[in-house]
């Protein structure tokens, strides 16, 4: 059987049509510190499978009034905190904001979000694109990879 042309050409470019400029957002999570606390991290994992690099600008996290994305730098042996304006995504690569690097920092919250609850969060990229998901609350990373993380 002979397959019409049209049919034929739709078969050879549809993959390339399926794998979309759009970043896939998963495994978001935010980190419950006690009450107390002012601020806190949430963390996800963004995969680019497009063919261009896709900036990370910046995101909005239910219950939280200001979203940064910070890095984490080792400065003179102690780590610390910087803003980055925004995080490139290479073409075909999951970048993953986890403990010990990149994560959001939550600011003015109205309550320290506890273990068990979910928030709903939405990542912004460059050029007015959005993926929301709903992100959990947990006290620590559900796999703690931290202790054999690249440098
Ligand atoms: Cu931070």
């Amino acid at each position: 059987m002979l397959l019409p042309r049209s049919l034929l050409f739709f078969l050879l470019v549809s993959p390339s049509l399926l794998a979309s400029a759009e970043p896939a957002v998963s495994g978001a999570w935010i980190r419950a510190l006690p009450p107390t606390q002012p601020v806190t991290a949430a963390y996800v994992a963004v995969t680019n499978n497009g063919t261009q690099a896709i900036n990370l600008v910046g995101a909005r996290v239910e219950g939280a009034g200001r979203v940064e994305i910070h890095t984490t730098l080792e400065v003179d042996g102690l780590m610390r905190m910087q803003q980055l304006p925004e995080l490139p995504i290479p073409p075909g690569q999951t970048v993953s904001l986890e403990p010990g690097g990149s994560h959001f920092m939550l600011f003015e919250l109205e309550a320290m979000p506890q273990p068990g609850e979910s928030r709903q969060m939405c990542l912004l990229f460059e050029g007015a694109v959005e993926q929301c998901l709903t992100a959990v609350v947990r006290k620590t990373a559900a796999t703690d990879h931290s202790h054999h993380q690249h440098h």
